[in-house]
């Protein structure tokens, strides 16, 4: 069980729409939108959702797209953009490589309309002063652009939930733990002073997208934008994560002194992902979270990125008891997917044994682990330089 920061309850209201559940970008592609329903059962077979108050289910409209995406890209991706073979990214280009990071599925759109339907309603409900954490997993797509998909990402709800928490709160900042750079939302806000970006994520190697590099602090001659980024290597664990993520953090809430938080709770930067080789237990991504949330300020949890899908719904199950502020056991309660932990002994804090992913990673660690503090104070420095 992790550590809440704070004993102190959090009125916590939570987004789920099971019609999530039937989107399917194809049996071979790594993105799996069930993954959210699987936290979802966890969610209630631990006893959770009595503890929130459930958002209305709302799909956006159009027009509530429309706030960031172009109309031509809107009607495309409405129209189902052709053949299944056709990617919606680069306005309607087929993707590189012979296969698609974003098919055009059946109930694309209708998908899209629903996560960001959810980060909307939860923007507001903290707009509306109704809770002080709102939560939505199947939100956090920080990769689309208001005139293309890119990296599974088709409508940036994160965006379009910042600018709706803007008409109430001055100033927003955004954290972005998955293991990939969060490079549409820091595009979209890059030049604004109200929304700051933080990104951590796995750099080098051609990692996708290959962004974020630690020398970009602002786009441009005028230096009034806010964007931090932490670039991270391969096999960093709890250790060496959270030996950044602590005093930036601190650092960035004071200097920023934000009047509401929104969270990317991408679950790709934990050990074992699919597609990311970082190594955070559910603990150490968890830990994250309660220092967030210790600030005190209006926070919305989105979720993001997760391949190896137990663990995403885990992580997430474990991140909603951190926002109630409840601890849970590690035992998984059964209930109708409990097959999915049966290879961790049905345990929610799964530990997996060294296999040679890890060892290859280790070596990357030994390497750069010395290099950590010079990371830190390099990203300080940044952060003193920001004209806010
Ligand atoms: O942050 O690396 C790339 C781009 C390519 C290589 C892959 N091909 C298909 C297109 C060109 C350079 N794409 C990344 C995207 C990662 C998106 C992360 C999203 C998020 O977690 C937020 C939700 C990438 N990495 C790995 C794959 N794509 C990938 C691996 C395996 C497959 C299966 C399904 C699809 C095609 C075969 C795919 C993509
Ligand atoms: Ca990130
Ligand atoms: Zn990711």
């Amino acid at each position: 069980s992790t550590s809440c920061g704070d004993d102190k309850k959090r009125r916590v209201c939570y987004y789920y729409d099971a019609g999530i559940a039937s989107a399917d970008y194809g049996e071979h592609h790594v993105m799996v939108p069930k993954r959210v329903t699987m936290a979802h059962n966890l969610v209630s077979a631990y006893g959770l959702l009595g503890h929130m108050r459930r958002l209305r289910t709302a799909p956006a409209t159009e027009s509530d797209l429309a706030a960031f995406h172009d109309a031509g890209y809107l009607a495309l991706l409405r129209s189902g953009a052709g053949d299944a073979d056709r990617g919606v990214d680069a306005a309607g280009e087929r993707g590189g490589g012979g296969f698609d990071d974003n098919p055009a599925f059946d109930g694309l759109w209708d998908y899209c309309l629903r996560y960001a339907g959810g980060s909307l309603a939860a923007a507001r409900a903290l707009a509306g002063d109704s809770s002080d954490i709102a939560i939505n997993w199947s939100g956090g797509m920080h990769h689309a652009c208001a005139g293309k998909a890119s990296g599974f990402c088709y409508v940036n709800d994160i965006v379009l939930a910042i600018r709706a928490l803007l008409g109430r709160f001055r100033r927003v900042l955004y954290v972005d733990v998955d293991v990939h750079h969060g490079d549409g939302v820091e595009a979209a806000f890059a030049g604004s002073s109200r929304v700051m970006t933080v990104s951590f994520h796995q750099h080098g190697d051609n990692f996708f997208p290959e962004s974020g590099e630690l020398k970009i602090v602002g786009k441009g001659q005028d230096e009034r934008c806010a964007v931090v980024n932490v670039p991270l290597k391969k096999g960093f664990g709890d250790e060496e994560y959270h030996q950044l993520f602590e005093p930036i953090m601190g650092r960035v809430m004071e200097v920023f002194d934000p009047e509401a938080v929104v969270m990317q709770c991408g679950a790709d930067s934990l050990d074992g992902d699919r597609l990311g080789s970082l190594k955070l237990t559910l603990n150490g991504h968890a830990q994250c979270v309660s220092f967030l949330r210790s600030f005190n300020r209006p926070l919305l949890l989105l979720g993001g990125g997760g391949y190896t899908i137990n663990h995403v719904a885990s992580c997430w199950c474990n991140e909603t008891a951190v926002a109630i502020g409840k601890d849970i056991p590690n035992d998984i309660p059964k209930h109708g997917f409990d097959q999915f932990y049966q290879n961790h002994g049905y345990r929610l804090h799964y530990t997996l044994s060294q296999g040679d992913k890890n060892k290859k990673n280790a070596k990357y660690v030994d390497v750069h682990k010395p290099s950590i503090d010079k990371l830190k104070q390099q990203v300080l420095e940044n952060l003193s330089k920001l004209k806010l």
